[in-house]
């Protein structure tokens, strides 16, 4: 037992099993062989009447070790580790603290009692990794914490707090915050008179009739995932199964999705993530600077989404805007938005007085002065920018950090109008700022080294995903739209609908497809606005209204519920450019759509990683997810290019057309 992650001490007549296996104490083999000879040792053990479970660290047992998913199983596995600490005829006590996951979650069903710190998190996130509880988790929760608390685990994935935990029956007691281990101890010696007690041979409790509820009211959120519904069949098999068939088809289930292709995706992501929050070059020995102050410059829909980040992080903002109205505009939006939130109970009150509080509105650039970062909103026209970032170098203090929230222009141009480039890059938000997670970080030519560190770290504080991007015209995601936009484009003059466009991507698994997306964001943006001036589609529906929702209709009609239909009015002007551009009209199959529109998305993304424009292929994987809706369960488009085979992609470009990167050629052979 000594290089093992777990150790064992007795106390009276408690043997108390401890893992230390940072950082999340993950069950891999060594903490499982652990557990099974610390349990051993307490059951060989005469003057032992109970044991306690529990972990080292920041966090009781996050899971099963994911690392392990791909390589050759090494015994015992969990589930016999499980079933042997609930067949111990000496009371078994989960003491839980941080956050006890899947495998983690299942360990605590093994023991006969749970007792947690009032912070403790409870859950079984699985199907976030397109899994379920394998080891007992879908047939041991209906039995202790009840049908409705067991399929909302199971299918949704999101932990629930000790207190709920309690209420439901899933802990026994809760301890003192920083007596956990003591109090673990005591409550083990209380359990020694009642004994064991086998969650498998608890009956299952709630409302059967709750599954099918939960199902019809996730159906849309579930929709394209298959480990959602597996959750559900396995809850509901414990329903009508006695235990030992309810975990075989535990099993079988879990097994076809460790075996499939979306639970592969969504581990990717997983790791990915936390990844892409990794600087190449950049050492731990670089620290970054202190942000206790931001400013933003801009109270427009981005300059408040971005403010409410910070503010909600309890971070205090000062924002500028040029006149009084527009800062009122948008300072009374952000109130709104959280007072929005505080009616969806998803914040109390006070919390909006509280972030609210921390904002400063004010019509002067030079209150941005003692500012530790700096983020710059405003319209999309390079000479403004940098004029302003100009005056940002005679205000701001040394060393603040100096960001665009540009969506496309050059940072190395803007961090010229300054004396002090290596405090400038790009902290490009997407809209809705205060709602979407991903951050691209553009790494100017001139960035500082702790600048970069600096602001991937307030990234991580305000609950963004951020991911380093090179200065390219677009960064990674919106250079990878480009192809995709003027494709779909060009689909339209050859025959295609937008509606047929749009469904390949739907059916893809993509929220909606390049035309809806327009109409959302807006079919003007960008536009001159002169109605005369017509030179192509975009510049024809404008001129016709067409703007996209916010006026009613774009590319489509939409209904008061925003509903979308086609437009002959549309489909008229599509004909007309068609003809005019002497495209010839014809059947395009959806296959064809796939080939024009996500096989160009996928050679962008080799040609930005052979430009150095993004660290790494996950990297743009983690973008789409997060940025563009790209479905998780498909791993962002450098993953489903490898799944899809480059031999097939490589193919597929060269006969519309399109050049092929190298390094994708080189991949095909
Ligand atoms: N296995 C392996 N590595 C893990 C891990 C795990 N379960 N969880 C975290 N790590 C690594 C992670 O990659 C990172 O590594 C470091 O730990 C810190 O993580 C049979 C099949 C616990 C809430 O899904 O949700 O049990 O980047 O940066 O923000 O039914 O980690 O430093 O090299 O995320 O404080 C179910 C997954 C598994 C939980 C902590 N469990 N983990 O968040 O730190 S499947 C999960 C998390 C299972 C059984 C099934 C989070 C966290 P590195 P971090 P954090």
């Amino acid at each position: 037992m000594t290089d093992s992650p777990i150790s064992t001490r007795i106390d009276g007549d408690v043997l108390i099993i401890t893992s230390n296996n940072p950082p999340v104490n993950a069950l891999g083999a060594a903490v499982r062989i652990g557990l099974d000879a610390g349990l051993k040792e307490a059951l060989d053990n005469d003057a032992v009447q109970a044991v306690v479970v529990r972990c080292d660290g920041r966090t009781f047992f996050a899971g099963a070790d994911i690392t392990e998913f791909t390589k050759p199983p090494v015994e015992p596995m969990l589930n016999v580790v499980i079933d042997r600490f609930e067949a111990s005829p000496k009371p078994v006590i989960a003491a839980i603290h941080g956050t006890a996951l899947g495998g983690g979650c299942e360990v605590t069903l093994g023991c006969h009692y749970r007792i947690a710190v009032p912070s403790a998190k409870i859950g079984t996130p699985e199907v976030k990794l397109g899994l379920l509880p394998g080891a007992g988790g879908t047939q041991r929760l209906p039995r202790v914490a009840g049908i409705e608390t067991a399929v909302e685990m199971c299918a949704g994935g999101s932990p629930i707090s000790a207190s709920k935990a309690l209420e439901v029956g899933l802990v026994d007691k809760l301890a003192g915050e920083d007596s956990l281990e003591a109090d673990a101890i005591a409550f083990a010696r209380e359990c020694i008179a009642k004994g064991p007690r086998p969650s498998r041979e608890m009956p299952v409790k709630g409302d059967p009739a709750s599954i099918e509820a939960y199902a019809k009211a996730n159906a849309k959120k579930f929709r394209g995932f298959e480990a959602p519904a597996a959750n559900i069949a396995c809850v509901e098999a414990a329903t009508r199964l006695p235990f030992d068939e309810g975990i075989a088809f535990e099993r079988q289930n879990f097994m076809k999705l460790m075996m499939g292709a979306q639970s592969a995706a969504q581990r990717h992501i997983f790791f990915a993530e936390r990844q892409a929050a990794k600087i190449d070059g950049i050492g731990d020995d670089v620290n970054p600077r202190p942000v206790k102050k931001v400013g933003v410059i801009g109270a427009g829909t981005m300059g408040g989404g971005i403010s409410m980040n910070f503010l909600s992080a309890g971070i205090p903002v000062t924002i500028v805007e040029m006149k009084q109205d527009a800062l009122d505009r948008g300072t009374g939006v952000m109130r709104k938005n959280y007072e929005a939130s505080a009616a969806k109970g998803r914040l109390k009150p006070e919390q909006v007085e509280q972030a609210m509080g921390l904002l400063t509105p004010t019509l002067s650039l030079e209150d941005l002065a003692d500012c530790d970062l700096v983020i710059e909103a405003v319209f999309e026209q390079m000479e403004i920018k940098k004029e302003i970032f100009g005056k940002l170098d005679t205000i701001c203090k040394p060393g603040a950090i100096l960001a665009s929230n540009t969506s496309y222009l050059d940072i190395d141009e803007i961090a010229a109008s300054t004396s002090r480039p290596q405090d400038v890059l790009g902290m490009h938000f997407f809209s809705p700022a205060n709602v979407m997670k991903l951050l691209e970080v553009v790494r100017g030519d001139k960035t500082a080294p702790d600048a970069l560190v600096t602001a991937m770290g307030i990234a991580k504080k305000i609950g963004k995903v951020a991911v380093v991007a090179g200065v390219c015209h677009g960064f990674i995601g919106n250079r990878m739209l480009m192809p995709r936009q003027v494709e779909a484009m060009k689909l339209l003059m050859e025959g295609a609908t937008p509606a047929q466009v749009d469904k390949v991507h739907v059916d893809f698994g993509m929220p909606m497809g390049p035309f809806q997306m327009s109409d959302l964001a807006g079919v003007d943006i960008g536009w001159h606005r002169d109605p005369n001036l017509i030179e192509n589609v975009r510049d024809a529906l404008c001129a016709k209204g067409r703007w996209g929702q916010k006026t009613g209709k774009g590319f489509y009609d939409y209904d008061e519920k925003r509903t979308p239909s086609p437009s002959a009015e549309v489909q008229a002007i599509l004909d007309d450019f068609a003809a005019k551009s002497g495209a010839v009209k014809r059947e395009i199959s959806d296959e064809e759509i796939v080939e024009r529109t996500l096989y160009p998305m996928v050679n962008e993304g080799y040609l930005i990683l052979e430009e150095g424009k993004a660290q790494r292929a996950s990297d743009i994987d983690v973008v789409w997810i997060y940025g563009y809706g790209w479905p998780v369960y498909r791993g962002g488009p450098m993953f489903w290019g490898d799944l899809e085979g480059a031999k097939k992609i490589v193919a597929g470009l060269e006969k519309h057309g399109f050049a092929v990167a190298k390094s994708l050629k080189a991949k095909a052979g």
